[in-house]
Formats: C-alpha cells, sequence, structure tokens
C-alpha cells in the first residue's frame, strides 16, 4: 500500500508568486503543489495537499491526517510563531513530521526566529525556497 504524506500550509501561503518575491520567490503554490505531486510520485508517495488561512482548518486537517496519513510536511507559515493549538495538534500525530518554510527566518526579524511547531519537528528546513518541500519529500522517500 502506498504512503500517504499530507503538505499543509498556513495564511497567506497562497499569496505565494503573487506578492514579495525578493522573499518567497516567483513560484504559486499551484507550482509548488505540481512539482510535490511529480517528485512524489517517482517515489510511489500519495500526496493530500492543503492550504488555510484558518487555524482550525490546519488543526481539523491534522486531526483527520492522524488515520490517513504516514507524514505531514507543514508549513505553519505565521502561525509557526503564535500557535500552540497546532503544536497541540501534531503532539497527537504519530508518524513523522517535517516543518518547511521557504525563506529562512533565522536571517529575519527576531519574533520568527521561535517556532512553536519546531518542538514537535522531526525536521526543519528553512531558507531552500520552495525547494524545501521537495527535500522534504526526500526525508519520507
Ligand atoms: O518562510 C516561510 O515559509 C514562512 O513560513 C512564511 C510566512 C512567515 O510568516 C514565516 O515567518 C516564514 C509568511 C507566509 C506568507 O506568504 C506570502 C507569500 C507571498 C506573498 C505574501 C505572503
Amino acid at each position: 500500500m502506498s504512503k500517504t504524506i499530507y503538505v499543509l500550509n498556513g495564511p497567506n501561503l497562497n499569496l505565494l508568486g503573487k506578492r514579495q518575491p525578493e522573499i518567497y520567490g516567483h513560484e504559486t503554490l499551484a507550482d509548488v503543489e505540481q512539482k510535490v505531486r511529480e517528485r512524489a510520485a517517482t517515489f510511489g508517495l500519495e500526496i493530500v495537499f492543503f492550504q488555510s488561512n484558518h487555524e482550525g482548518e490546519i488543526i481539523d486537517k491534522i486531526h483527520e491526517a492522524r488515520d490517513h496519513a504516514q507524514g505531514i510536511i507543514i508549513n505553519p507559515a505565521a502561525y509557526t510563531h503564535t500557535s500552540v493549538a497546532i503544536l497541540d495538534a501534531l503532539n497527537t500525530f504519530e508518524s513523522p513530521v517535517v516543518e518547511v518554510h521557504i525563506s529562512n527566518v533565522h536571517k529575519r526579524e527576531s519574533f520568527r526566529h521561535h517556532s512553536y511547531v519546531s518542538l514537535r519537528a522531526d525536521a526543519v528546513i528553512a531558507g531552500m525556497g520552495t525547494l524545501g518541500y521537495r527535500a522534504a519529500l526526500e526525508y519520507f522517500a
């Protein structure tokens, strides 16, 4: 049976490629999804790709992943730095979690240096641009 990886994206990432390309690059989230799906296919991995601007919807998706996924790749966006609720949800998920940030959060404002999600993540990728999502897939493969 093929393994399923949930790729979860937080608030404002729907604007990827449309604003602030100097920080986040020119690829849209649809471009990222397509490349993730193509790479996942080469590994025989199934992908559920999801973005929401709402914390509760991301938490609901993590709960869904508990029964359906063998791994989570998550870019929680700004919730990285604020959300104990997303951390608590991830702590109920028993398979590996990879946290991805497009930008190098450690080169940016100090409020981006702390991540609640990193307290749960098995691996953290930052500053590789959207390639970070595919690097996370390699981790699972
Ligand atoms: O570098 C990352 O991937 C971040 O998770 C992106 C978040 C930011 O709050 C984190 O500190 C680091 C912001 C996502 C907003 O995405 C946009 C994309 C294009 C245009 C505007 C926002």
